[in-house]
């Protein structure tokens, strides 16, 4: 069966069609075409919306509980097609198998907290200054949740979004990226399977629209959609953020990361090995958390650093659905020339090691290595490929704000056994990441926790935690039960 035939096969498996259109699906494995799907225009975008401003009108009064369910049922479905959709993640982004069926595994780990979330929506009570009043915090549904996703999670990072936004009792609108419509279709007919079993829900709840820039614009500027939450390059949230501020909407950001890690003398170097390797070469380097710069310190340098070297050249590359495979292929031509860009500036300031492409079709490179005695240049950016920039330390201090150098600050690591070092790098004059790791890598976060950074990372949190909040309106009320009207700061005011 050829590609395009396992991804049709996959789609009638959980309902899902590709149809017809003018945006043409490949897959990086081989870079043949999947087939094509239709894209919607601007003012298909904004039906989308109104429909699911109405649905939003009926779903708010539906007791939270009660809207839990529907997401239970959502879990049921993706449990039941683990592998389909998890193969199909694999087939459409090139991600090694066990990582799309890990990607599926976030869906349906984010499910089952947004179900339990279902009944612990909560406020505060807060006492009055003014006797027989009670002051309360109810939160409240918000609206139209517009939910803009990339390619490289192509439906975990919805189904964060989704899960909680839906027992928060919002509608969606979801603009996958056209990097990757297949999932969307995938998933939006599992939601559909799920809504239909639910029975109760109403129309338009979760609407798909697959479309390029101008399917995004339209969602990010109709001032239905309470809430957008991005999720991508800086590049997009800089477009997004102010057009959405503009309009008072509320935006919630999960951008680019340039996250470092750090090798101090005492680390545990096996443990340290497996997950700077993981973080750097994982998912060929394409995920925001990926671990693209690391400071190891000068006693340890030599001898780990030539261990890594090794990983680096034995790693197994090649097609994603093989067992074994380690590292898949890029996504297109356009990282493979980013990457390529980047290297060619490091080579005029470090030594770079691997970084080569593989001669097979579909865009397949080696991963690279870059020893650099400074700070500088493309270390500087976040390079979506497996480009890993090494640097030797002598003090961790040092360390330390070389880590926080850069403009992003999503996710960062130290791999120690001493308790004082551990503890000086989360402290609040540590790491200044969303996400500060002790002994693990900077990728793979569970969904239990905030996930998302600070500075050009957006400052949103997604997924675990407390992030709920963002997805609902916050309303104080003050309660007066006594007979008369005594006004706050002691003002009077005598008719
Ligand atoms: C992303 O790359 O956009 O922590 C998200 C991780 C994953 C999510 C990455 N759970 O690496």
């Amino acid at each position: 069966m050829t590609l395009g035939e396992q991804a049709a096969t996959l789609l009638g498996r959980m309902g899902a069609r590709m149809g017809h259109g003018d945006l043409a699906c490949t897959s990086p494995i081989d870079g043949s075409t999947l087939g094509t799907v239709a894209q919607a225009s601007p003012a298909e975008v904004n039906d989308a919306i109104a429909a699911a401003h109405r649905a939003f009108l009926a779903w708010r009064s539906v007791p939270a509980p009660h809207r839990g369910e529907l997401v239970r049922l959502l879990c049921e479905e993706l449990r039941a097609h683990k592998d389909d959709l998890g193969r199909l993640v694999s087939i459409e982004v090139g991600k090694v198998l066990s990582e799309g069926l890990g990607e599926v595994q976030e869906m349906i780990d984010i499910c089952d907290f947004a179900v339990g979330l279902s009944r612990q929506l909560h406020g505060l009570t807060i006492v009055s200054e003014r006797s027989e009043h009670r002051m309360m915090e109810q939160w409240h549904p918000l609206g139209v949740v517009g939910i803009i996703t990339a390619f490289n999670f192509p439906v975990a990072v919805w189904a964060w979004n989704a899960a909680l936004a839906l027992v928060c009792g919002n509608a969606l609108v979801w603009k996958p990226s056209e990097k990757a419509p297949l999932c969307a279709l995938a998933v939006q007919a599992l939601f559909e399977r799920a809504a239909a079993r639910f029975g109760e829900a109403p129309d338009g709840l979760s609407k798909l629209v697959v479309g390029a820039r101008e399917a995004g614009k339209a969602l990010v500027d109709n001032p239905r959609v309470a809430l957008v939450s991005a999720t991508g390059s800086v590049a997009m949230g800089r477009a997004v953020g102010p057009r959405v501020a503009a309009r008072f909407g509320r935006s919630l950001l999960e951008l680019g990361g340039n996250n470092a890690a750090i090798v101090a003398p005492s680390a545990d170097l096996d443990l340290a090995l497996r997950g700077v390797a993981f973080a750097a070469m994982g998912t060929a380097g394409q995920r925001c958390t990926t671990l693209r710069r690391l400071f190891v310190h000068d006693w340890v340098y030599d001898p780990f650093v030539a261990r890594l070297k090794a990983a680096y050249t034995s790693v197994t590359i090649g097609d994603p659905l093989e067992p074994g495979t380690l590292l898949g292929p890029l996504i297109d031509e356009g990282a493979f020339a980013a990457m390529q860009r980047a290297l060619d500036e490091a080579r005029n300031l470090g030594i770079v090691h691997g970084g080569k492409r593989v001669a097979r079709a579909g865009v397949y490179v080696r991963p690279a290595l870059v020893e650099m005695s400074e700070q500088v240049g493309p270390v500087l950016d976040e390079t979506f490929a497996p480009v890993l920039y090494v640097m030797r330390y002598t003090d961790l201090g040092s360390a330390i704000a070389l880590n926080n150098a850069v403009a992003q600050g999503l996710s960062s690591a130290i791999f120690t056994t001493d308790l004082r070092e551990a503890e000086q790098f989360v402290a609040a004059t540590g790491s200044d990441c969303g996400i500060a790791n002790v002994n693990i890598g900077t990728s793979g976060a569970e969904i239990g926790g905030a996930f998302g950074g600070e500075k050009e990372t957006g400052g949103g949190r997604e997924s675990g935690s407390d992030s709920w909040r963002a997805y609902m309106r916050r309303a104080t009320n003050t309660i007066n039960y006594g007979r008369s009207l005594p006004l706050a700061q002691g003002v009077s005011f005598e008719l």
